[in-house]
C-alpha cells in the first residue's frame, strides 16, 4: 500500500461500489481481491474518509460466504430510502457460476462507520430473467423513485450482440416487477457492465438526487463497455410512464464508438453517487495499470481510484458534461509559482518548479497566427473526423496551430516525457477545431508497457481561451480539458522522470503559431492512505 495524492492504492482493487455519504463519513467500497495482485476471489474491500482525500481502510465489508456469491462479491450500488436506511444491491456470482443480484443492509444504524453488512435471508432476490444468458446479468444501479412512488433499478445485460439496460420496480427491494421494455438498448455493444443512470440540471450547475425529475432535468445513461473497456455515456431524456430513455443525438448513443466518454484515457466501471452533504453528484472510475500483468504481481498490487471528480451537464454546450476534481483536492495544495510565458513556434522550455512528480497545474493559452489572434465559435462543436488524437502520431507530428501545452513527468534530457496538449485544426469547413491529447509513447524506457496517444475533440466556444489542468502524482497524469469538457487519465512509469528528477517543460510544436501560456503551479503534498485505528473516532 502506498500513499500519494487522493489515491486509493489497494491490492489490486477495480470498481467502484456504492459509494455515499454517512453520519459525517464518505465510504468508498470497491472490487478487491485480498490473495493476489490480478482479478479473482472478488470481496468488498470498505475504506471511510472525512474529505474523499485522506482514506482510512475498515475491515471487508463482504466476502464470499453463501452459495449465492460463492464466486466473488461484485458490483452494486447503495440507496437511501425515505427514512434514512440504506439498502445495497449487489450482483452475486454463484456456486454455478450463476449472476444473481442479492440485497444486503449495515447491521447497526447507528454506527458511522458501517462496519458490519447484513445479507439478506432470501436473497438472491433476482435472478437471469428467461431469455438473458447466466453470465451476462449484473450491476444494479441506485434505486430511483417513481412517480407512482415505487423504487426503480437497471442492471446491465444483452441480448446477442445488442446492449441493454433491464428494468425493474419493486416496494421493498425483496421482491422486483420486470418490465417488458427496456430503458435503453444499442445494437452492436456487446455486454453493459456497471449501468449508471442519473439526472443533470439543464440549467444550474449543481447535482441532482438520483430520484429527482422535472422540465429542467436531462438523465444520463452510462455503461461499461465490457468488450472495449470504455466507459461511454450519453444524455437524454427519461420517462417516466413507460421505463424508458431516448437519446438526444442517436449517433452518439451509448457505446457507439464515437460516442462520448467519460474519459479517454483509463477509466473504467466508473460510478456516480449524490453527496446529500455537499449537494453535489461525484464520479469515480477504476483506473487501471498500462503494464503486464507480470509487472503487477511482481509488485505486489495493482490498480488506483482517480481523485473523485464532480459532474455536471454543460450548460452553455448543453452537449457534454464537465467533470472537475473535488474541491478538497485542493488541501493537498503546498507551495505555488505563477508564470506568463510566450513561447514561438518550435519551441520547448523548462518550468522552474523544482521536483515535479506531484502537481496540480492550471493554465490558459492564447494563440496568435500572422499575428491575428485565433478566434473559436460555437460551430466548433461538432467532431472533426480528419484528426484524432489516437491515430495523429503524437505530440511530435507539427501542425499550423498545435500541438502545444505541458511535457509532465519528463527527465532533463527530454528522454522520458508524458505531453499533454491542444491541437487545433480547421476542418473541411474550414472552422477551427480543437483537440485535447496525451501523448504517452514516449512516457517511459521500459518495455511491457503499453503506450497509446489519448485524447479526444474539445469544445471551444466563443470568447473562450484554452485552458487545462493536469493533476500529477508519480505514475498518474489526470488531465482536464477545457473546465473538465474533456478528460484523459493515463498511468505512466518513468523509469529516469522520478521522484527529485522529475522535471515539467513547457512546448510549442506549431509551425504557424506563438502561444502565450498564464499558468500556476503547485507543489502537493501526499494524501495519508492507512488502516483506520481508534484514535481516528474524532478525526
Ligand atoms: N467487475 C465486476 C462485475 C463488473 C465488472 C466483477 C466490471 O460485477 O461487471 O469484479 O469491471
Amino acid at each position: 500500500m502506498a500513499s500519494v495524492n487522493g489515491n486509493i492504492l489497494a491490492s489490486p482493487s477495480s470498481d467502484p461500489n456504492g459509494p455515499l455519504f454517512y453520519k459525517g463519513w464518505y465510504h468508498f467500497f470497491y472490487q478487491y481481491n485480498p490473495n493476489a495482485a490480478v482479478w479473482g476471489d472478488i470481496v468488498w474491500g470498505h475504506a471511510v474518509s472525512k474529505d474523499l482525500i485522506h482514506w482510512l481502510y475498515l475491515p471487508l465489508a463482504m466476502v464470499p460466504d453463501q452459495w449465492y456469491d460463492a464466486n466473488g462479491v461484485w458490483t452494486g450500488s447503495a440507496t437511501f430510502l425515505d427514512d434514512g436506511s440504506i439498502v445495497m444491491l449487489y450482483t452475486g456470482s454463484t456456486d454455478k457460476f450463476v449472476q444473481v443480484q442479492n440485497l444486503a443492509y449495515p447491521e447497526d444504524l447507528s454506527d458511522p462507520l458501517l462496519l458490519k453488512w447484513t445479507k439478506y435471508s432470501g436473497n438472491p432476490v433476482l435472478v437471469p430473467p428467461p431469455g438473458i444468458g447466466a453470465k451476462d446479468f449484473r450491476d444494479p444501479t441506485t434505486a430511483w423513485k417513481t412517480s407512482a412512488g415505487k423504487w426503480r433499478i437497471t442492471i446491465g445485460s444483452k441480448i446477442n450482440r445488442t446492449g441493454i439496460s433491464l428494468v425493474y420496480d419493486t416496494t421493498d427491494f425483496k421482491t422486483y416487477e420486470k418490465h417488458d421494455t427496456l430503458l435503453h438498448q444499442v445494437p452492436n455493444t456487446g455486454m453493459w457492465e456497471c449501468v449508471d443512470f442519473y439526472p443533470v440540471s439543464k440549467t444550474k450547475v449543481k447535482g441532482l438526487d438520483t430520484s429527482v425529475n422535472g422540465p429542467d432535468v436531462k438523465h444520463i445513461i452510462k455503461a461499461s463497455m465490457d468488450d472495449t473497456r470504455i466507459d461511454h455515456y450519453a444524455i437524454g431524456t427519461y420517462y417516466d410512464s413507460n421505463a424508458t430513455w431516448v437519446p438526444d443525438n442517436p449517433i452518439i448513443d451509448v457505446g457507439i464508438s464515437i460516442a462520448l466518454r467519460y474519459d479517454y484515457g483509463k477509466f473504467y466501471a466508473s460510478k456516480t453517487f449524490y453527496d446529500q452533504h455537499k449537494g453535489r453528484r461525484i464520479l469515480w472510475g477504476w483506473i487501471g495499470e498500462s503494464d503486464s500483468e507480470s509487472a503487477d504481481v511482481q509488485k505486489g498490487w495493482s490498480s488506483v481510484q482517480g481523485i473523485p471528480r464532480t459532474v455536471v451537464l454543460d450548460t452553455k454546450t448543453g452537449k457534454n458534461l464537465v467533470q472537475w476534481p473535488v474541491k478538497e483536492i485542493e488541501s493537498l495544495r503546498l507551495t505555488s509559482k505563477k508564470f506568463h510565458m510566450k513561447v514561438g513556434p518550435g519551441t520547448v522550455v523548462p518550468v522552474e518548479v523544482g521536483p515535479a512528480a506531484q502537481l496540480d497545474i492550471e493554465a490558459e493559452f492564447k494563440i496568435k497566427k500572422d499575428n491575428l489572434e485565433v478566434i473559436f465559435g460555437d460551430d466548433s462543436v461538432t467532431d472533426d473526423k480528419e484528426f484524432s488524437c489516437e491515430t495523429s502520431g503524437g505530440s511530435t507530428v507539427r501542425g499550423a496551430l498545435g500541438p502545444f501545452g505541458f511535457s509532465v513527468l519528463a527527465d532533463q534530457s527530454l528522454s522520458e516525457q508524458t505531453p499533454v496538449y491542444f491541437y487545433v485544426t480547421k476542418g473541411k469547413d474550414s472552422k477551427l477545431k480543437t483537440f485535447f491529447c496525451t501523448d504517452t509513447s514516449r512516457s517511459t524506457k521500459a518495455n511491457d508497457v503499453v503506450k497509446p496517444v489519448y485524447g479526444s475533440f474539445v469544445p471551444v466556444l466563443k470568447g473562450e481561451k484554452l485552458t487545462m489542468r493536469i493533476l500529477l502524482d508519480h505514475s498518474i497524469v489526470e488531465a482536464f480539458g477545457q473546465g473538465g469538457r474533456t478528460c484523459i487519465t493515463s498511468r505512466v512509469y518513468p523509469t529516469k522522470a522520478i521522484y527529485g528528477a522529475t522535471k515539467l517543460f513547457l512546448f510549442n510544436n506549431a509551425i504557424d503559431a506563438t502561444v502565450t501560456a498564464s499558468f500556476r503551479v503547485w507543489q502537493m503534498n501526499g494524501a495519508f492512505i492507512r488502516p483506520y485505528s481508534a484514535d481516528d473516532v474524532d478525526a
